[in-house]
């Protein structure tokens, strides 16, 4: 039997060292003369020229109306980092392999599937996921797991909207999420290598009561445009309260049901990846310790902006979903 975690660790080291020390090695690296220009560029750049040459598509976003969102003294990530520091698998393991990976994403045409325990189920294409409701911009820190952490202006609505357009049934108590599963257009997905082990569509859950709280979003947009490819085009969840690796990107189908479904992170490290996945800084990970975090800004190389780790990432109000769970048991 494959025993996946221990032959493609799924974490690498320098994702959770600084990002400073990790770039300053490449620095001397190159000083040194030691990396050639090819050697700069990502893993999985030269695989993306291969296949496209100098025709290489572009992916493009377009601007979105919505309403704006007051910020209240967060210091936001700049763009730049927000679109090229990201983690989807499908699109290679390195923080810059997605942005590198995914510029020839067709997202077009797309269809987003909504069914299961509903007594309405339904399917949106790429136009009708912007219109589900009113898009209202949300500025949300953004925890990952590996002890760093972003601000970002993300731009969508709340799912519970969706949700009540399917008519969910009463036996319905979770809500199952499903990423796209096209190997052709990820090289994740055609290679287990790249992939860092994942046995994919990656595959992601929330309990009704969190997918219906009204800080749940599904995110359409960041930073006044419609998603890049890497953040999770065309539409990606986020749960601004848990790790990062909830939040799952370029969605095709949303299904209610009575059971909890299974996730990508928990089927592949069980003991490391709970179902529930609350920012928790008293719940060390068992590689890492979670009460502090990197706070990404506008990181230049030698920054070194840690700070506290809140729980729930800061999102008291949602304490009340989990009275009286032992949030140890249930990490
Ligand atoms: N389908 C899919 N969704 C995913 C991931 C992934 O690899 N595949 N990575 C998750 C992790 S670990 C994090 S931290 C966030 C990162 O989102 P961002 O790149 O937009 O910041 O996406 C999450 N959603
Ligand atoms: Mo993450």
């Amino acid at each position: 039997m494959l025993i996946k975690r221990q032959r493609y660790p799924s974490i690498k080291e320098h994702q959770v060292t600084d990002e400073a020390v990790y770039q300053q090695r490449r620095q001397i690296l190159k000083q040194l003369g030691f990396m050639g220009a090819g050697a700069l560029l990502a893993p999985h750049q030269s695989l993306a020229l291969n296949l496209f040459g100098d025709d290489k598509p572009k992916f493009k976003t377009h601007p979105l109306s919505y309403s704006k969102q007051e910020n209240h003294g967060e210091t936001l990530t700049p763009f730049n980092k927000v679109s090229g520091h990201n983690n989807f698998y499908e699109f290679g393991t390195d923080k810059a392999d997605p942005k590198a990976n995914a510029q020839a994403f067709d997202i077009d045409p797309w269809l987003l599937r909504v069914d299961g325990q509903v007594e309405k189920p339904f399917s949106l294409s790429l136009e009708a996921l912007y219109k589900v409701a009113p898009l209202e911009e949300r500025i949300y820190r953004l925890r990952c797991v590996e002890a760093w952490s972003m601000v970002i202006p993300w731009i969508g609505f709340p799912l519970k909207a969706l949700l009540e357009k399917a008519q969910p049934l009463n036996g319905a108590k979770y809500v199952a999420f499903e990423t796209l599963y096209d190997p052709k257009q990820m090289p994740g997905q055609a290679s287990v290598f790249r992939g860092g082990g994942i046995d994919y569509p990656y595959v992601e859950g929330l309990r009704i009561d969190e997918a219906v709280h009204p800080l749940t979003l599904l995110a359409v947009g960041l930073y006044g445009n419609s998603l890049p490819p890497q953040n999770g085009a065309p539409i990606r969840l986020v749960v601004p309260w848990k790790y990062g690796f909830k939040s799952i990107k370029s969605i095709v189908r949303i299904r209610l049901t009575d059971k909890q479904p299974p996730t990508t992170w928990n089927l592949l490290a069980p003991n490391e990846y709970g179902f529930f996945a609350n920012v928790n800084p008293k719940v060390d990970h068992p590689r890492w310790s979670q009460a502090r975090e990197r706070r990404i800004t506008t990181g230049g190389l030698f920054t070194n902006n840690r700070i506290d780790t809140l729980p729930f990432n800061g999102y008291n109000e949602v304490a009340s979903l989990y009275r009286g769970m032992d949030l140890r048991r249930f990490y």
